[in-house]
């Protein structure tokens, strides 16, 4: 079966009891038991709600694996899979990546005594000399959150010792356009109130992995913290990831034109993205993703104060958090997303006062483009005088 195939018929049989052809929204916290101890395989919602087993199983499909566990969120997910680790063990970790994770790692996980050493992924040499003893997982997210940088999957893969996880937050490029469990990741992460979810309106995550002792380890995690979806919000982001593949062609056409817009433009002093054959990760881009993507990150020419003073200006691009939706958004990583990470961190890797990101959407590039002209217009030197 192809990728838009199961988007649309994995975990979506008939409802067996009414023949509903989409499955239900099972609004139930607990289940009829005929007699203790015997009933038809669900008992009570945080451990299992047919909704939600719809969902995972779609989800895994297409990442092409076999075991998925949603969460109430990206954050959750991510939480389910750094309870794979002890008191003492060690992971390696991007340098880039969402603020928010960085928070859960550096104020929270690191109170239970984890240990992360954030490297710049991209230089292997690098990873390799952050691993240690202790070292259990290594934690990639390619392309990064908000710098758009690559790590190289396979690279990393091949670095992992027997003992050692390699996950991979798949957010941003979503199993459409890179299948890391392919690539020899073990486990996959998403905020699935991203792209998957794809309208803006549910929030939530999904772990996903071929290998039974993580999966084991994952759902027992699930029930025994409990940060589950509701039945709506399952079924909300399985209609949405049921378009998919449609959605991601869109949003990466889109993002291609804006990217290569901005960068012939004299405003502009930088653009990130692995669509641009200046991107320094540009051929492994196409080496190991099918598209590249609807994020697109950029530096205005001039003074940082001007990166506000243009995202305020915007028509069509919201100012918002998040990312992934069908609508376009501009954030200011550094006072929104990023604003976890201490400053000084935060400018060392890159996420300076005038970087600002783009969702790109799937309007009419025309008129994103003319929106992003008339604002690029708006803050020029000469017009701001
Ligand atoms: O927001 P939540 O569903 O909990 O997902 C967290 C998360 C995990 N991984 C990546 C790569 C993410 O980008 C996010 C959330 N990011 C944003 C809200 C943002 O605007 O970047």
């Amino acid at each position: 079966m192809k990728f838009s195939t199961k988007a649309i018929h994995v975990g979506q049989e008939a409802d067996p009891t009414t023949g509903a052809t989409i499955v239900p929204i099972y609004q139930t916290s607990t289940y009829t038991q005929e007699r203790v101890g015997e009933h038809k395989g669900f008992d009570y919602s945080r451990t299992i709600n047919p909704t939600r087993v719809a969902l995972e199983k779609q989800l895994a499909s297409l990442e092409g694996a076999e075991y998925g566990s949603a969460f109430a969120s990206g954050m959750a997910a991510t939480s389910a899979v750094l309870n794979l680790l002890s008191s003492g063990d060690h992971a390696v970790v991007s340098d880039d990546m969402y603020g928010g994770t960085y928070r859960l790692f550096s104020r929270v996980l690191a109170r239970y005594g984890l240990r992360f050493t954030y490297v710049d992924m991209t230089d292997l040499e690098a990873v390799r000399a952050a691993v240690e003893p202790s070292t259990k997982l290594f934690w990639i997210e390619t392309p990064t959150n908000p710098l758009l940088k690559l790590v190289d999957i396979a690279a990393i893969v091949g670095l992992r010792k027997p003992g050692q996880i390699v996950a991979v937050d798949n957010t941003f490029a979503t199993p459409y356009f890179q299948q890391p469990i392919a690539l020899g990741a073990d486990v996959v992460v998403h905020s699935t109130t991203k792209y998957i979810g794809g309208h803006s309106d549910v929030v939530g995550g999904v772990t996903i992995t071929n290998d039974r002792t993580i999966a084991d380890t994952i759902k027992f995690h699930q029930n025994a913290v409990g940060g589950v979806p509701g039945p709506l919000d399952a079924w909300l982001t399985m209609r949405g990831a049921k378009t998919l593949a449609l959605r991601m062609r869109e949003h990466a056409r889109n993002a291609q034109a804006v990217a290569e817009f901005l960068e012939s433009h004299d405003e502009v002093a930088r653009v990130y993205y692995p669509g641009l054959p200046s991107h320094p990760q540009h051929a492994l881009a196409r080496r190991q993703m099918s598209g590249f993507g609807g994020m697109v990150s950029f530096v205005l020419a001039g003074p940082q104060e001007r990166a506000l003073d243009f995202a305020h200006r915007l028509r069509f691009f919201s100012l918002a958090e998040s990312l992934g939706g069908v609508e376009s958004l501009i954030c200011h990583p550094a006072r929104m997303t990023h604003g976890s990470i201490p400053k000084e961190d935060r400018e060392r890797r890159g996420v300076t006062d005038g970087l600002l990101r783009l969702s790109v959407g799937i309007e009419d590039e025309d008129d994103l483009i003319d929106d992003l002209t008339q604002a690029l217009d708006a803050v020029a030197p000469a017009s701001v005088s």
